[in-house]
C-alpha cells in the first residue's frame, strides 16, 4: 500500500488543522508580525526590560505552561496512523460496519507504550507493551485498549491503584525509573496469586519486543460482539504481527536502553519512512452466549487466556500503519484512549476489571488534557460530526449554533434527536442479571495457577532459561529476603523446579506457604489447588512460545556491515543488493565516520564508526570480504571494539557472517569455539552461501545455541 499522502477521512480532518512556517514571518499568537525575536524591550540597551513587553510576555508565558501531566501509567509511548482493512464480513457475529463492510478502510491511529516508566524512560524496560488502537469509524470512534500480554495482573479493578503503586519508582527516593526490579513490586506480586499467570509472561522475553512491530496485540478482556438479530457472542481480540513476535535478550536490553534509549520509537518511526509500513491480522476468538460456562475458569477473569487450541482465532482483516505523526505532542501525546469508547455491535463484559476501566480512562483525560472538551482535539475528534447538548468548559471549540441546549425542545424542532437502532443509535447488549449487592469474589476466579503452568510448560528450553534468569536478575534486586522467599513459594505452586532454580540463585529456600494471601478464601488449601482438576486441560500450548512464530522474512531487519579501506567493494555490493531487495535495511559500521575507500576505489559512507554503536543495535552482522580491511579492523585503534562488536552478535545468537579473507579477525573472536551445526555462524570456509545468511537473518536467533555461544555447552 502507498503512503504518506494516501488520504481519509480523517486525514482529511486533520489536514484542516496543520500548518506550515515555510516562506511564512514570523507572528505572535494573535497573528502579529514580529519584527526582533532577539532582544526583550528595555529601558535603553542596558536597562531593564519593560513590563509592557507583551511579545516577551506572551512568549514566555506560553512556554511556562507547556507540559501537561504524562499519563499515570503508559507515560512512554510512540504512535503511528494507519488503516484497517477487513478481509472477512463478521455479520454472522456483529453488525460493527467496522466489521462487516468489505469495501471500506477504516483510518486509526496506534499507540504502543511501556507502562511503568516515566515519558523520557528507556523504551527497552522489561515491562508490558500497551497496543491501543483508535479506529476512526463511521459511527464514531472505536478504541481497543490492549496490551501484549493477552492476561492482567489482577482480576478487579479494585487493585489496580496499588498495582500501579507498587511498580512505579518507590515513593520515598523515587527509584527505579522504569522497572518492576523493585522492593515494592514484588512484596506486592508476592502477596498476589492472582497474578502469577500474567508474571510468567511479564518474565518472559515478550516483556523485551525487538520491535513494536513484532509484537502481538492483544484486548485481554472477553467483550461482546453482537449481530442485528440481537444475539450476542464473547469475544477476545488478537493482532498478529505479519513479521512474527521475536524479542531481545535481557543483557541486550540493558546496553541499548544505554545506547538507544529510543530504540523502539526510532524504529517505528523508520520503518514507517522506509515505507515497510507494520502489519497485523486482527482475528478474535468467538464463544457464543450458551457456551459461556464449558471452560474451566471464567470467561470473565482477565487473568485467563482462552487457549487458541481451545477457540481459534479467526482473523477479520489487516491493521496497517503507513504513515508517521507530523506533531508528537499534538497527536501521540494528546491522543485520548478509553476501553468505553464503542461502536454499535460490540459491547462489554461484567470483568470487574474492565468495568473500573471504564470509569478511569475519561476521568483520568480530566486531569491529563484539563478539560472535558479533550474529544475536540484534532487527533480524539471522531470522524461523524458531535451532535448534542454539552456546552461550554475550558478551551471550547464547537461552536453550537442557535439558542436550544436542551432536549426535549420544540425550538429547535426537537432536534437534535435520538436515533433509533435502525439509524446507528447505540443499544446496550439487554443482559439478564439478577444478583444481590455484595463485594466478593467470584468462586470461579479462585484459581490462579494452572495457566501460570500452562504457560510455563509451553515455552521452549531457551525461553524457559531466559524466563527462569529473569526472575533471579529481578529478585536479585529485591533487599527483603522475606519477599524473596514468599516469591519463591509461590514459584513453587508453577513449578518446582523453577523454584528451585531461582531459589538457589536469590539464597532463599522454598517454603510452603501457610496462606497464600489476596483472593484466595480463607478456608482454601493452597496444595489442593495444584490438584489434578485444577491443570488445564491442555499441557500444552504452541501459540504461546515465540519459538513457533512467523520466520520467513528479512523485511526491516538492521544488518551491519563492518567495512574499513580495501574491503571487497564487489562482494559488499553484491551482498547488499541481494539483502535490499528482500527489504533489509543495511548499515555501513566503519573504524571512523570517514568515508571507507574500498578496493577498487568506490567509497562507502559510514552511518556508524565502530566508536559510536554497539551491535545490540543490530539483527545481523556481516564482516566486509577483504584482507587489507581486515587488517585495519586487527589495528590497536580499533581492534578491541571490532571483536567486542562480533562477540557480542555472537554472543546474542545472531547471525555473524566472516566473508572471504577474514581469518585473521574470525581467530580473535569467540566464534573460533563455534559448533559445527550452528547455522547462523556463516563463512566462506563452511562453504555457506549468502542464502544462508539470508535464512539466518529471517529465523532471528539461534537461541537453541546459545548455551553454545555463551561457552556453557562445549
Ligand atoms: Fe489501562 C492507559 C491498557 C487496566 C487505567 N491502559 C492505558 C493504556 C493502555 C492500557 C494500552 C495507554 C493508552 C494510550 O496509549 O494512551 N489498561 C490496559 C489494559 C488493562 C488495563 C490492557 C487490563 C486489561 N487501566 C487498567 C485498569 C485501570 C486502567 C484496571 C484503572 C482502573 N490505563 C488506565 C488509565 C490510563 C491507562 C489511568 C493512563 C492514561 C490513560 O489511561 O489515558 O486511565
Amino acid at each position: 500500500m502507498d503512503t504518506n499522502d494516501k488520504n481519509n477521512d480523517k486525514l482529511d480532518q486533520l489536514n484542516f488543522f496543520k500548518t506550515d512556517n515555510s516562506d511564512e514571518k514570523l507572528t505572535t499568537n494573535q497573528g502579529l508580525k514580529i519584527r526582533n525575536n532577539q532582544d526583550s524591550l528595555k529601558d535603553g540597551e542596558r536597562g531593564a526590560t519593560l513590563l509592557e513587553d507583551f511579545i516577551l510576555r506572551e512568549k514566555i508565558t506560553h512556554f511556562d505552561h507547556e507540559r501537561i501531566p504524562e499519563r499515570i501509567v503508559h507515560a512512554r509511548g510512540s504512535g503511528a496512523h494507519g488503516v484497517f482493512k477487513l478481509s472477512k464480513n463478521m455479520q454472522e457475529f456483529t453488525k460493527a460496519k467496522l466489521f462487516t463492510d468489505l469495501e471500506k478502510e477504516t483510518p486509526v491511529f496506534v499507540r504502543f507504550s511501556t507502562v511503568a516508566g516515566s515519558r523520557g524512560s528507556t523504551d527497552l524496560a522489561r515491562d508490558v507493551r500497551g497496543f491501543a488502537i483508535k479506529f476512526y469509524t463511521d459511527e464514531g470512534n472505536y478504541d481497543l485498549v490492549g496490551n501484549n500480554i493477552p492476561v492482567f495482573f489482577i482480576q478487579d479493578a479494585m487493585k489496580f491503584p496499588d498495582l500501579v503503586h507498587a511498580v512505579k519508582p518507590e515513593p520515598d527516593n523515587e527509584i527505579p525509573q522504569a522497572a518492576s526490579a523493585h522492593d515494592t513490586f514484588w512484596d506486592f506480586i508476592s502477596l498476589m496469586p492472582e497474578s502469577m499467570h500474567m508474571i510468567m509472561w511479564l518474565m518472559s522475553d515478550r516483556a523485551l519486543p525487538r520491535s513494536y512491530r513484532m509484537m502481538e496485540g492483544f484486548g485481554v478482556h472477553s467483550f461482546r460482539f453482537i449481530n442485528s438479530e440481537g444475539s450476542a457472542f464473547f469475544v477476545k481480540f488478537h493482532l498478529k504481527p505479519k513479521l512474527g513476535v521475536h524479542s531481545v535478550a535481557w543483557p541486550e536490553a540493558q546496553k541499548i536502553s544505554g545506547a538507544d534509549p529510543d530504540f523502539h520509537r526510532r524504529d517505528l518511526w523508520e520503518a514507517i519512512e522506509s515505507g515497510a509500513f507494520p502489519e497485523w491480522d486482527l482475528g478474535v476468538q468467538i464463544v457464543p452466549e450458551e457456551n459461556e460456562f464449558d471452560f474451566d475458569f471464567d470467561l470473565l477473569d482477565p487473568t485467563k487466556i482462552i487457549p487458541e487450541e481451545t477457540v481459534p482465532v479467526e482473523i477479520m482483516g489487516t491493521l496497517t500503519l503507513n504513515r508517521n505523526p507530523d506533531n508528537f505532542f499534538a497527536e501521540t501525546e494528546q491522543i485520548a484512549f478509553h476501553p468505553g469508547h464503542l461502536i454499535p455491535g460490540i459491547d462489554f463484559t461484567n470483568d470487574p476489571l474492565l468495568q473500573g476501566r471504564l470509569f478511569s480512562y475519561t476521568d483520568t483525560q480530566l486531569s491529563r488534557l484539563g478539560s472535558p472538551n479533550f474529544h475536540e482535539i484534532p487527533i480524539n475528534k471522531s470522524v461523524p460530526t458531535v451532535h448534542n447538548n454539552q456546552r461550554d468548559g475550558h478551551m471550547r471549540q464547537q461552536i453550537a449554533k442557535g439558542k436550544v441546549s436542551y432536549e426535549p425542545n420544540s425550538m429547535g424542532g426537537g432536534c437534535p434527536y435520538q436515533a433509533m437502532m435502525s439509524e446507528g443509535g447505540f443499544d446496550t447488549y439487554g443482559e439478564r442479571i439478577s444478583g444481590t449487592k455484595i463485594r466478593a469474589r467470584s468462586e470461579s476466579f479462585v484459581e490462579h495457577y494452572s495457566q501460570a503452568k500452562l504457560f510455563y510448560n509451553s515455552q521452549s528450553e531457551p525461553e524457559k532459561t531466559h524466563l527462569q534468569k529473569a526472575l533471579v536478575f529481578e529478585l536479585s534486586k529485591v533487599t527483603i529476603p522475606a519477599i524473596r522467599e514468599r516469591m519463591v513459594s509461590q514459584l513453587n505452586f508453577i513449578n518446582k523446579d523453577l523454584a528451585k532454580i531461582v531459589a538457589e540463585k536469590v539464597g532463599v529456600e522454598v517454603k510452603t506457604l501457610e496462606q497464600p494471601n489476596g483472593s484466595i478464601p480463607a478456608d482454601a488449601d493452597p496444595e489442593a489447588l495444584q490438584s489434578e482438576e485444577r491443570e488445564t486441560s491442555l499441557n500444552s500450548s504452541d501459540a504461546l512460545s515465540m519459538k513457533n512464530t512467523v520466520k520467513d522474512s528479512v523485511e526491516s531487519r538492521i544488518i551491519a556491515f563492518l567495512v574499513a579501506d580495501g574491503c571487497n567493494a564487489a562482494r559488499v555490493s553484491e551482498l547488499k543488493s541481494k539483502l535490499e531487495s528482500k527489504g533489509a535495511t543495511v548499515q555501513f559500521v566503519a573504524p571512523e565516520m570517514a568515508p571507507v575507500k574500498s578496493d577498487d576505489g568506490t567509497e562507502l559512507t559510514p552511518k556508524h564508526s565502530i566508536s559510536s554503536t554497539m551491535s545490540v543495535c543490530f539483527d545481523a552482522v556481516y564482516v566486509a570480504a577483504g584482507s587489507a580491511s581486515t587488517q585495519q579492523w586487527l589495528q590497536p585503534d580499533y581492534k578491541n571494539s571490532v571483536v567486542e562488536f562480533v562477540n557480542e552478535a555472537y554472543r546474542h545468537c545472531k547471525a555473524v557472517f566472516f566473508d572471504k579473507e577474514t581469518d585473521a579477525l574470525f581467530d580473535k573472536t569467540d566464534l573460533t569455539d563455534f559448533h559445527s551445526e550452528d547455522p547462523a555462524v556463516i563463512s566462506v570456509k563452511k562453504n555457506d552461501s549468502d542464502d544462508s545468511f539470508i535464512t539466518a537473518i529471517a529465523s532471528h536467533r539461534v537461541w537453541d545455541f546459545e548455551k553454545h555461544r555463551n561457552g556453557f555447552i562445549k
